[in-house]
């Protein structure tokens, strides 16, 4: 049996008014492919809004890491638009390259920068990547490139520098004081990029936002405004969802085919948690 034949077992999907998914990085051996196509199987809505880092051009230019599973997933939403799913693609910062395709509607999928979503309570949600808030990524894309490998140098720094140190009597470096630290960084950061977002959509007059980008999935009140991140399909596996009654919840998919994969940041996550 094929993955499409499956649509039709409809008694085991969800239909929402909306769905929102972000950073799902295809194109990367991180993206939790399979996962996202069984949440797909099982969730159906009239729209579907892609909120950035949907293929990730970053990776690809690296050298093209592309499997079926990968193509699936694209299929699997062209399969969902020409249904009558309204797709909305609004690109993040590894795929930027589709930023110039914005205002354009192709194969019924409609590209925009970011736009407001009216729920179907009448509040209005600013819907956006949110990299534009994000300092490092916007005025050095090269940092944010280095910050991918700051934790392999800090475990390689670890074992080789100390070993250098100790030849030259000076202290042991300790890597989880520099975890630590970093953690508490990341702490900042979220709280920072909360508040940005959420000023953001007061600016356009909203009531919530809903973005993605910072891979952290959360909903919580901000001020007047209610903050949602989708979270991601790197490590998390989480989608925000828009019942008919205008509630949104956030949807986390666990799945036996998740990949046994753990990128660095999900150590720093755990870090995080434990702090
Ligand atoms: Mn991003």
């Amino acid at each position: 049996m094929r993955d499409d034949d499956r649509d039709n077992d409809a008694a085991a999907t969800r239909r929402y008014r909306a769905l929102f998914i972000s950073d799902i990085h295809l194109g990367t051996k991180a993206c939790q492919a399979h996962a996202l196509l069984d949440f797909l199987r099982h969730h159906d809505a009239d729209r579907i809004f892609l909120i950035g880092d949907i293929v990730d051009f970053w990776r690809i230019r690296r050298g093209v890491y592309w499997p079926q599973a990968h193509n699936d997933v694209l299929q699997k939403l062209l399969r969902k638009a020409r249904k009558g799913t309204e797709l909305v693609l609004i690109p993040g910062n590894h795929d930027e390259v589709l930023r110039e395709y914005c205002g354009v509607q192709f194969g019924g999928i409609a590209i925009a920068r970011n736009l407001v979503h009216t729920g179907a309570d009448g509040r209005r949600y600013l819907v956006i990547h949110g990299d534009e808030f994000d300092v490092v990524v916007r005025y050095a894309k090269w940092l944010a490139l280095a910050g991918d490998w700051s934790y392999t140098l800090a475990l390689w720094a670890n074992t080789h520098v100390n070993a250098v140190r100790r030849l030259f009597g000076m202290p042991y470096w300790s890597l989880s004081d520099y975890l630590k630290q970093r953690v508490k960084r990341a702490v900042n950061y979220i709280g920072e990029f909360e508040t940005a977002l959420a000023s953001e959509a007061r600016r356009h007059g909203a009531q919530g936002v809903i973005c993605g980008h910072i891979h952290h999935a959360a909903m919580r009140q901000v001020g007047e405004v209610l903050y949602i991140n989708t979270g991601d399909w790197v490590e998390s596996c989480t989608a925000v969802a828009e019942t008919d009654a205008g509630v949104f919840e956030i949807i986390r998919w666990c799945h036996p085919h998740r990949g046994q994969s753990v990128p660095p940041e999900a150590s720093v996550k755990a870090l995080e948690a434990a702090a």
